[in-house]
């Protein structure tokens, strides 16, 4: 069923230890049974494989499908307010103190229904999917009582049933202080954070767990508490961890064996060693770097000498990176972070997946693997970080079956 052969194609297979990129030029790419069954130089494909049809890209290139492994894509409303009086002089941390931010994205999340926010989600879905994008991680966090977080997350379930990507939900209940728990994060953390994180699981919404450590979020000890009840319900943990300031989240991440800790501008660089031995990936958000105009770099160097696995997103959000492109993000990590092309290409893809726990099913193009792929316009794969929007994508070949775009 499904058995098919791609030709006459360029694979960036992203399948580290070869070329850069893992690039087989004159490939050919077979997929059974939404799998990947064999990628190699044309010329060597196996005898058993000879009589399969075959599909010619006409010299296209093939990268494994994108992921976008850190959104808070579904949300109501906008902050482009918010855009103004920082442009004005207002600082992100001002505005939320004075009860903007998050806490105002949240109450137009609450007042939205299902349907508004389903639809305003696909939207940004359908963006991401021009970029090729085919997993999408999602956040609650907008709700912030225990129906609200419960809802975000079966909304953004529900993306699956309208579009050809896979969805990964995060319980983030711990994003921001809700008016109605001012002062008592403590019994935030208990009543919903803790509580409904039990629930969410229980109805299987929970892929992972974030928090926001930060000083208009979080402390680490809070985030510790909740980081226990996840480990207790065997969920893995992600963190929001050194974005604004340096409250040590990412050594705590790497005490949980998070699969990953985000952000990072802040994290200092002895404590690099902890994120690489513990296998955590550091996600990177250049879009909340660029929309917030920090200045502060997260230390590259650092990371790159200790083997620490370096992933990218959008953090699609209205408030701190109102971005749907993929492919923009990963221009603005090789502009405003110096990675190079291969770094971003490998950090949307390999390294995305295993943000996600995903690295056994997604991010490159090896057998056994997903044959969820993006073919490209391009020559190169250079082309994809280089570029600054347009439209590169020339189709999607997802669960085997090839579709234009
Ligand atoms: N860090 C971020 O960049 C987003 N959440 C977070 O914890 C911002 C969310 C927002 O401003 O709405
Ligand atoms: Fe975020």
């Amino acid at each position: 069923m499904g058995e098919r052969v791609f030709t006459n194609c360029t694979a960036a297979t992203m399948v580290e230890g070869g070329d850069p990129y893992g690039l087989i030029e004159g490939a050919a790419i077979a997929v059974a049974d939404s799998q990947v069954a064999w990628v190699g130089p044309a010329r060597d494909l196996p005898q058993d494989f000879a009589a399969w049809p075959t599909h010619d890209l006409d010299g296209a290139l093939v990268t494994p499908a994108l992921i976008d492994c850190h959104t808070h894509i579904v949300f109501g409303g906008d902050r482009a307010r918010e855009f103004e009086m920082r442009l004005g002089g207002a600082s992100y941390e001002e505005i939320a103190r004075a009860g903007g931010g998050i806490v105002s994205t949240v109450r137009a999340t609450r007042s939205a229904s299902d349907e508004e926010l389903l639809q305003s989600a696909l939207r940004r879905v359908d963006d991401l999917l021009e970029d090729g994008v085919a997993v999408i991680e999602v956040k609650s966090g907008y709700g912030l009582t225990i129906a609200d977080e419960m809802r975000m997350l079966r909304v953004a379930r529900t993306i699956e049933r309208h579009r050809p990507v896979r969805i990964r939900t995060t319980w983030l209940a711990a994003h921001a202080l809700p008016p109605e728990f001012a002062d008592r994060p403590d019994a935030y953390i208990d009543e919903v954070a803790i509580t409904g994180l039990t629930a969410a699981h229980s109805e299987g919404l929970v892929d992972a767990v974030d928090g926001f450590c930060e000083g208009i979020g979080f402390t680490p000890t809070q985030i510790r508490r909740l980081f226990e009840h996840a480990r207790s319900l065997g969920l893995p943990a992600k963190l929001h961890a050194e974005q604004l300031s340096d409250l040590k989240g990412a050594v705590l991440a790497a005490e949980f064996g998070a699969l990953s800790a985000d952000h990072l501008e802040y994290l200092d660089p002895p404590d690099v060693p902890r994120l690489a031995d513990a296998g955590t990936v550091a996600v990177l958000l250049p879009g909340a770097f660029y929309a917030l105009r920090e200045t502060k770099l997260p230390p590259i160097a650092a990371l790159r000498e200790h083997g620490v696995p370096i992933a990218l997103a959008t953090d699609c959000n209205p408030g701190s990176s109102p971005i749907s492109s993929l492919r923009l993000s990963m221009n603005m990590a090789c502009t405003l972070f110096q990675l190079t092309p291969e770094e971003a290409l490998a950090g949307v893809t390999s390294n995305a997946a295993a943000a996600l726990g995903l690295q056994g099913e997604y991010g490159t193009i090896a057998d056994g693997m997903r044959a969820d792929l993006a073919v490209w316009h391009t020559a190169h794969p250079s082309m994809l970080a280089y570029w600054i929007g347009g439209n590169l994508l020339h189709g999607r070949i997802i669960a085997g079956e090839f579709s234009e775009r």
